[in-house]
């Protein structure tokens, strides 16, 4: 029987925001993330006589419109290995109840590990994360565990991800805030498309990355986890100044996230490690050490009521089982 690839997802330390290439997703910059143990994709792939596939997530049959992203990323991948099988694609998502994770890292890393296996592609990890990239481009991270970077690169050859520590020995946690609220939603890929296009600060957002990421690794080396979480929160505030520079302007901040926000501040202020960085949603993820967790935690259910928080580690690439 053919094996299930199971990927994490990963939370980005240094943001893609941005694609020069959207049909092969190709972003502006290199962008960096650690892969966590929290939610994870098991997907396998069959090989099937339609001429369709077949995309089963949860149990679930999908309908043709909220397959076709999956359907289409099939056609990608025939395309490029040149084969003309159809697939049954079953795949589950493992989350705990509303972790405020997308799932397309996982998904996508999970759903080109499944193809590989099945057409038995026999593919490297460079040549999976160029794979996963097509599907989703943070998914090319999530091939690999701990510590990632995804090169920018020039082409679809050269854009790929790259282990930097994969097993870390370091004092971090997250600390994933959920906030009980349905926003009405900007995807990542439209929201980066119209920040690229309309903010002014976008050329300055390129050269930030470029030093940020440099910056970041010497942190990961020396297991500096104070300069990794100031450096983190920094990027991450300024990839939503993009958003709110753009023209118009839009946020994914919720009332609840500058509060949490504020939060981490005082956290800081009474001498308690706490770091925040945001994705395209409302949703906070405080980054703590072993120490600060239990009083981070208690302190923002203390003064928000209308939260859940959930705890995640350092996860592992893509397994097959
Ligand atoms: C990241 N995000 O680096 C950034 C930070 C969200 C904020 O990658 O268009 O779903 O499929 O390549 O990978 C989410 O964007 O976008 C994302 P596509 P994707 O994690």
């Amino acid at each position: 029987m053919t094996k299930t690839a199971r990927a994490y997802t990963n939370i980005a330390l240094i943001k893609y925001w941005g694609k020069k290439n959207k049909q092969l997703k190709l972003p502006f910059t290199n962008s960096l993330s650690l892969t966590l143990n929290l939610f994870y994709t098991d997907t396998r792939a069959t090989v099937i006589g339609n001429n369709s596939d077949v995309i089963y997530l949860n149990e679930k049959l999908l309908d043709d419109k909220k397959s076709q992203r999956i359907r289409n990323y099939l056609d990608t991948v025939r395309d490029f290995y040149g084969f003309s099988d159809h697939f049954q694609i079953d795949t589950v998502n493992h989350v705990p109840t509303s972790a405020g994770f997308a799932s397309s890292a996982s998904g996508f890393a999970a759903l080109a590990g499944a193809i590989n296996e099945t057409k038995q592609l026999n593919l490297d990890r460079k040549q999976l994360s160029i794979l996963a990239r097509n599907g989703s481009g943070s998914a090319s991270r999530s091939v690999y565990g701990g510590f990632v970077e995804w090169i920018a690169g020039e082409d679809n050859e050269s854009s790929f991800a790259v282990p930097i520590d994969e097993t870390p020995t370091i004092d971090l946690t997250l600390l994933s805030v959920v906030i009980n609220k349905q926003s009405k939603k900007i995807s990542s890929t439209v929201g980066m498309e119209n920040s690229v296009k309309s903010s002014p600060f976008y050329p300055n957002w390129v050269t930030l990355v470029a030093s940020e990421i440099k910056e970041i690794k010497q942190a990961i080396a020396k297991k500096d986890v104070q300069k990794i979480g100031e450096i983190s929160e920094h990027n991450a505030m300024s990839m939503h100044a993009l958003t709110l520079s753009a023209n118009p302007s839009f946020t994914y901040f919720e009332p609840e996230t500058i509060q949490i926000i504020h939060l981490v501040q005082e956290l800081r202020q009474k001498g308690i490690f706490a770091y925040a960085t945001i994705d395209a949603g409302p949703n906070v993820k405080i980054l703590c050490t072993k120490d600060s967790l239990p009083k981070v935690q208690t302190y923002i259910e203390q003064q928000l009521s209308n939260v859940t928080t959930v705890i995640a580690g350092i996860g592992s690439g893509i397994q097959y089982i």
